[in-house]
């Protein structure tokens, strides 16, 4: 399971191809940094979380487990992120998560009273995977500045599950896991709304998605690769003109230290 190699083991790409075939559905908890994702984290593993640190790392995620229908779920307490194209090292480790860890279900956790700013991240998780849902957090924030949110409205727009909490009280939290399960099973398949991009930028995507798929089996996220290229990212086009893009991800996956800048 992630995290669990030591640093000095051969890592290729052969993990990446095993991680759909895992027993233990994941689940990825990320968001905004301090909107709540570690209390969320607590309440749903019972305080029993472990919180696995690499050497030399000042962050890292928190792996634990819960049980739901009794079904067993491996939660994933990512360091908050700003932005899938953020290139700071703590960052780092949530972005190749959510990117290349194709958790089972990725809860977006955001701060009720700065939701607009908080949708960036958003969209861009949107962008990456269906399997999707929107914890709008502090919600008694929120309430208490006057905020209102239309959940429906945001529903219908985004095309993923919204639920409100609070994270301190419980509030939402039965809700959340009711959510979290039936996206993980499939029961629910969220559409998320897709950014669209410019039709040259659009059609170079295209081109690019299939050569990035055949070129390294197994690979997720092709389309944010192709962007990358398109950017001019020299990790990234070093990485795929040598063939390691796969060892890489896997490298960043594994040791919450993410090479992708
Ligand atoms: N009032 C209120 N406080 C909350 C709620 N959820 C979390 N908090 C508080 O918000 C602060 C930040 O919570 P964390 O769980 O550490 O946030 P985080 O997203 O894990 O933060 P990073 O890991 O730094 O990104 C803590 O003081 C929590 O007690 C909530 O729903 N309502
Ligand atoms: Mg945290």
């Amino acid at each position: 399971m992630f995290g669990r190699k030591t640093k000095n083991q051969n890592l290729n790409f052969v993990q990446i191809e095993i991680l759909p075939s895992r027993k233990t559905k994941v689940v990825a908890l990320a968001g905004n940094p301090n909107t709540g994702k570690s209390t969320i984290f607590n309440r749903l593993t019972g305080l029993k979380q472990h919180t696995g640190n690499w050497p030399g790392k000042t962050v890292s995620r928190a792996e634990g487990e819960f049980i739901l229908n009794d079904e067993k779920f491996l939660l994933i307490d990512l360091p908050g992120t700003y932005s899938l194209l953020s290139t700071s090292e703590d960052e780092e480790i949530a972005r190749d998560f959510i990117l290349f860890g194709n958790p089972d279900a990725t809860v977006i956790v955001c701060d009720a009273s700065a939701l607009e700013r908080n949708l960036n991240l958003a969209f861009q998780i949107m962008q990456i995977t269906n399997r999707c849902l929107l914890c709008i957090n502090l919600i008694d924030e929120a309430k208490r500045k006057g905020i209102e949110i239309d959940k429906d409205v945001l529903e219908k727009e985004l095309g993923i599950p919204v639920i409100f909490t609070n994270a301190r009280s419980g509030e939402g939290i039965d809700e959340l896991k009711e959510k979290i399960y039936a996206i993980a099973n499939r029961i629910i398949k969220p559409n998320p709304r897709k950014i669209h991009l410019r039709k040259e930028i659009q059609e170079k995507v295209d081109k690019l998605k299939p050569l990035i798929e055949k070129a390294f089996p197994g690979i997720y996220s092709s389309e944010w690769i192709a962007l990358r290229l398109l950017e001019g990212d020299k990790k990234i086009r070093a990485a795929v003109e040598n063939g390691n893009l796969l060892e890489m991800i896997n490298k960043g996956l594994e040791n919450g230290n993410g090479e992708l800048k």
